[in-house]
């Protein structure tokens, strides 16, 4: 039962850039209402559902994600995750480890960028996802495989997750589902996302309602659908050229 001081987490029924703060959450054992806000059907999509509330929920900057914490009200992921784990403490012990987790959030973030331009944007889906699996993608993950290396600690900063981790280890995730490679070359991310994957704090969240949540919106021509991490199967991209008008996530 949601109790009316719990904090609520707004976002589009799908993991997209909402994720790694519902993983914190999770992680964390903190209650919070997960509202969800549904696109409608082919060929529009339409986003009435979110359109129809969106003004009138007293945020400064409407968007999606968004996080209403008491009088607090943002959105903005990188915000909303970087608040979040200020009030757990998930911001490194220093200025060095808070700096360093910022630069992660934000690596990640490019990352998930570019997978979007392939899920959301391409014209010739077959061709840009190609080049993303084979050119774009291995340059990112040399550099998280080198910074695990590096580190040479459990996660990313250290012994203890942070903050950067939910979200590097669930936009790594997003690029797993597409690349449909076993990644063989990139030893320290496979058991880094391992690890992840066996968080006693995490474990259950992770085999249900996040496994059966889509990492992007039914618009896509990629991630549309949910897709079980085991299977490392590609899903079949959309045929429809109804996607590239309505790319918005
Ligand atoms: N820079 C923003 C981008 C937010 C954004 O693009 N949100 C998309 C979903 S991922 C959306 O549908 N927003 C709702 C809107 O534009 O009204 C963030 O990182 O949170």
């Amino acid at each position: 039962m949601a109790s009316k001081d719990q904090a609520i987490l707004g976002y589009w029924d799908i993991r997209g850039f909402a994720e790694p703060s519902r993983l914190l959450l999770h992680y964390t054992k903190t209650p919070f209402t997960n509202k969800l806000y549904h696109f409608g059907d082919a060929p529009d999509f339409k986003r009435e559902e979110w359109l129809k509330e969106k003004n009138s929920l007293g945020l400064d900057f409407p968007n999606l994600p968004y996080l209403i914490d008491g009088d607090l009200k943002l959105s903005q992921a990188k915000t909303i995750l970087t608040h979040l784990g200020r009030k757990f403490k998930l911001m490194g012990n220093n200025e060095r480890e808070t700096s360093l987790i910022e630069l992660l959030i934000d690596q990640s973030n490019d990352l998930r960028q570019e997978l979007n331009n392939v899920c959301y944007r391409a014209i010739n889906f077959d061709a840009v996802s190609k080049k993303f699996c084979d050119e774009t993608l291995p340059i990112h993950l040399k550099l998280f495989e080198d910074f695990l290396k590096r580190q040479g600690k459990k996660w990313l900063i250290g012994d203890n997750l942070t903050a950067a981790d939910f979200q590097v280890f669930e936009y790594l995730d997003h690029c797993w589902i597409l690349s449909n490679d076993n990644w063989a070359e990139y030893p320290k991310i496979l058991a880094y996302m391992k690890a992840f994957r066996e968080l006693p704090e995490l474990k259950k969240y992770l085999e249900s309602e996040h496994a059966k949540r889509p990492i992007n919106g039914k618009m896509a021509k990629f991630g549309g659908k949910a897709v079980q991490h085991e299977e490392k199967k590609k899903e079949e991209p959309a045929k429809t050229d109804e996607s590239e008008k309505s790319a918005t996530t």
